[in-house]
């Protein structure tokens, strides 16, 4: 297969000559190919195959032990305005950061085959859809691609009817930590990345492209280019309302996307548009409408099971590759928190000792198609999107934030946003458990300086419209002896449920000075073992902790100087202020 578009032909020799690879291969995105790169992976080792009585079609990736997190110290935004791109990202110049990668491209591919892989970001014939290519040296690459994109003929297709397309340009190198990096041109829409086979550094068409580059252009463009899952509540009447929710990285944005409702809301039903990443576009009614970007699930393996999230469970029973699991005696996959089975081995292939760790990474993943997943919902695959209703954000936080709060309008919502602090996960390397501002849960991904992006979300208000309503909820208050206080998962539903109340004016709230609280009834508890005094503590707010996360979060805001936008000074000020 070659291509009409000249500039991604010359794009691709030019990779070639650079490179050198042994031979180039221009991917079409079907089934065949996938499984003969499946094979020649079983041949090479770098894949097995797990038990195919208990999961047909479903392989094994152990990873380098040493490269098993996104890196977000070695990831760059590359450009020759520094004040563009923020003191949120590191910053490279662009001629300084294509000369360290040229470096290490030389030659890098000797040996070894080119792919060539032209993928669509949403569905194929959407407006909103944005394409790429992405040249791999890494077969594992191609067939998560294949799972997460819509990849192939049909993708190139439309660059060609396009001419556009975001350039990606990736090799594992030796995969040595100290020659890795992962370097954005949001100008030129190009990525280059070197040396990281994990997911979030190679599959580019994930976080470099689908947000990074996308965040940028969203903002030329006019759009949102979010770290949001989109679910769609049906409400036993048959009335379906979307919502987009953004939480840092393994916060439970994938268990909320297909949460299976509590028996005595057995007839509610949620559906799953995606689990990572939404474009939010305005439509030409005014409403705000979102696609999901992505085909397919990168999630995080440890801790799901049957009950807290039955749908993830049964999706990746089948058709799905797992990245540094463990395996049981008979060689089905196994991670901690599985609540079924023994491990044998550990992600890194050696005999199970639990003195030596968990048996699966914690952060080891699966990648699974979202045909797998049965709430998948059929407007997934829409080209006009859906209608949002809703945006909720979150953290993982012990204490000071509520279970759940409402903006008291769209400005405000946009400070609350940017206010979103939490725990630091396996997601990233790094310390695990320590609380960093994350506005948005975009920290790791947006594409330019906060402070521009902060502005450009307010400047949603100005367009005509129905805006959806602001939300903030917390799944993850605790006790002084660490014990949750909410049962999170499918009980999510409850808050859902007063979230969509609200949004339709049918129930009131307690107007605090940090926004909208639930009134004691209005959120059904009844049936959960929760303490009075501990839903009252859910549902209110300590002031003085407040006045403390307020002032804390203000000097956040005043380092990002005059480019902070006024209007988000002057939230801040009315919350501090109302808070005594
Ligand atoms: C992810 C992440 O993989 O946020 O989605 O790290
Ligand atoms: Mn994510």
């Amino acid at each position: 297969m070659t291509t009409k578009n000249q500039e991604l032909t010359a794009w691709v020799s030019d990779v070639a000559k650079h490179t050198q690879p042994q031979k180039v291969v221009w991917c079409d995105g079907s089934e065949e190919e996938y499984q003969q790169i499946v094979d020649l992976m079983l041949n090479d080792g770098s894949l097995s195959s797990l038990n195919s009585d208990t999961h047909p079609d479903c392989y094994l990736h152990l990873s380098d032990p040493q490269d098993v997190a996104r890196v977000e110290h070695l990831t760059f935004i590359c450009s020759d305005d520094p004040a563009t791109v923020g003191d949120n990202n590191n910053w490279m110049p662009v001629a300084d950061a294509k000369e360290k990668m040229n470096d290490l491209y030389q030659d890098c591919m000797k040996g070894r085959t080119m792919y060539v892989i032209p993928y669509c970001m949403g569905p194929i014939d959407s407006p909103y859809s944005r394409c790429g290519v992405e040249i791999t040296d890494s077969p594992y690459v191609v067939i998560n691609m294949k799972l997460m994109t819509r990849m192939g003929t049909k993708a190139l297709s439309r660059i060609e009817a396009e001419g556009s397309f975001v350039k990606g340009l990736h090799s594992i190198g030796e995969l040595d930590p100290d020659r890795r990096f992962i370097m954005h041109f949001p100008e030129e829409l190009s990525i280059m990345s070197y040396g990281s086979g994990y997911g979030g550094n190679a599959l580019l068409g994930k976080k470099c492209h689908a947000l990074r580059i996308a965040s940028w252009q969203a903002r030329k463009e006019g759009w949102l280019a979010e770290h949001m899952l989109i679910l769609g509540l049906e409400s036993p009447e048959g009335e379906t309302h979307y919502i987009a929710a953004a939480f840092p990285s393994a916060c439970g944005k994938t268990n909320l996307a297909m949460l299976i409702p509590p028996e005595k809301y057995k007839d509610w039903k949620v559906w799953t548009l995606g689990d990572d990443i939404a474009w939010l576009h305005k439509d030409t009614t005014g409403l705000m409408r979102a696609i999901n970007p992505e085909a397919g699930y990168f999630g995080v393996v440890p801790g799901t099971n049957a009950k807290t999230n039955r749908n993830a469970y049964d999706m990746i029973q089948q058709n799905t590759i797992f990245t540094n699991v463990g395996t049981t005696a008979d060689n089905q996959p196994w991670w901690e928190d599985k609540k079924v089975g023994q491990p044998e081995t550990d992600w890194k292939g050696n005999d199970y000792d639990a003195n030596a760790g968990p048996a699966a990474h914690p952060n080891s993943r699966f990648t699974v198609s979202a045909t797998e997943n049965k709430a998948y919902s059929s407007l997934a695959e829409a080209a006009e999107g859906v209608p949002i209703t809703a945006i909720v954000f979150g953290g993982r936080r012990r204490e000071l934030a509520p279970l759940v709060y409402q903006a008291k309008s769209w400005e405000h919502g946009v400070m609350i946003g940017a206010g979103v602090a939490s725990e630091t996960t396996a997601a990233a390397t790094g310390q695990v458990g320590i609380v960093r501002r994350d506005p948005m849960a975009m920290k790791p991904f947006c594409g330019y300086n906060f402070a521009d992006y902060w502005a450009h979300w307010l400047s949603f208000a100005e367009r005509t419209g129905t805006l959806p309503k602001i939300f903030h909820v917390n799944w993850f208050r605790q006790d002084d002896d660490g014990k949750f206080l909410w049962p999170g998962f499918g009980e999510n539903l409850r808050v859902l449920q007063w979230i969509i109340k609200r949004c339709k004016g049918e129930v009131g709230a307690n107007e605090t000075a940090i926004g909208y609280l639930p009134c004691d009834d209005d959120i059904d508890i009844e049936g959960l073992d929760i303490d009075p005094a501990v839903w009252q503590s859910l549902i209110t707010i300590d002031d003085q902790q407040w006045r403390q996360e307020m002032d804390e979060f203000g000097e956040y805001l005043e380092s990002y100087g005059d480019r902070l936008p006024d209007k988000l000074r002057e939230q801040h000020q009315q919350v501090r202020a109302a808070l005594g």
